[in-house]
């Protein structure tokens, strides 16, 4: 199996310090949870921004900033700045981090309750994100939360409005009013995607870890973090992304996985 690659997905939109009180939302406190996450082995850090306050934004002098301290502080990290904000965001205002032109960026593959809310990725909203990608030579993570989503999403790349291969999938189960975190529904997914895809695989709140655990032995990468899972384990919470990411790893060495470093992760994910 090929090397694993951990992304720490460290802030999101909708988790809070009430939630956890180490889920950042400084420019300070989101460099203290990429920098812990990559010490312990993360080689791609997914970036939402916040308000000091915690209000989420798509503000692109904030993700400018956020992005920079990053990248100084985790020396060759890869960066996967957000397009899907929070719920309720226009097209317009998530779309901003991609004028930073970074070499990642997640698209959202479908429309899709999302807890109470519904988030928003119409077809024409999904073409102007594929468009930009093109355009901006931006290499997408493509955000599945839907069985569909999949569907839809290998349809625009064979006409040519998404980039197409190899392309990069990232399966988030388990989002309430989504498909859920199985490994029925996982292995679905993965026999779907064409020959040279690279996968990971996200599982929400209490999907988190058996996601990681089938990641693992199917050979695809794992998403965890702040923004998808804020427990360790049953009852306690993780001090930091850090100790999310050190907990894969370990799983990862006990079920003989090696982990990827981020110039590994960029063959990979064929970024170089
Ligand atoms: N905050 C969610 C509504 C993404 O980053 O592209 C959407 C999300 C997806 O987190
Ligand atoms: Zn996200």
């Amino acid at each position: 199996m090929e090397k694993l690659i951990i992304t720490a997905a460290i802030c999101g939109a909708e988790v809070t310090k009430e939630h956890n009180p180490a889920v950042p939302y400084t420019v300070e406190e989101m460099v203290r949870e990429a920098k812990s996450a990559y010490d312990a082995g993360a080689a791609v850090i997914h970036v939402h921004v916040r308000e000091d306050d915690g209000t989420p934004t798509q503000d692109r002098e904030r993700f400018r900033v956020v992005l920079d301290a990053i990248k100084e502080a985790c020396p060759g990290v890869i960066l996967i700045p957000s397009t899907g904000g929070a719920t309720g965001m226009t097209p317009e205002e998530r779309l901003q981090p991609t004028e930073l032109m970074p070499e990642m960026a997640t698209l959202d593959c479908g429309t899709c309750n999302f807890g109470d809310d519904i988030f928003v990725n119409d077809m024409p909203t999904m073409r102007a994100f594929g468009q930009r990608m093109i355009e901006n030579h931006i290499k997408p993570e493509y955000e599945c939360f839907e069985i569909g989503h999949l569907d839809t999403v290998l349809d625009m790349a064979r006409r040519g409005q998404v980039p197409g291969a190899p392309m990069q999938f990232n399966f988030v189960l388990g989002v309430q009013g989504c498909t859920p975190a199985t490994v029925g529904n996982l292995d679905y997914l993965v026999k779907q995607i064409p020959a040279g895809s690279t996968w990971t695989v996200t599982g929400i709140g209490r999907g988190a870890w058996p996601m990681v655990a089938a990641g693992i032995v199917m050979g695809g990468n794992v998403r965890v973090g702040f923004e998808d899972n804020i427990y360790l384990e049953r009852g306690r919470k993780a001090a930091s992304n850090g100790e999310l990411v050190e907990k894969v790893v370990a799983l990862a060495k006990l079920l003989g996985r090696e982990i990827a470093t981020p110039d590994e992760a960029r063959v990979l994910l064929s970024l170089k």
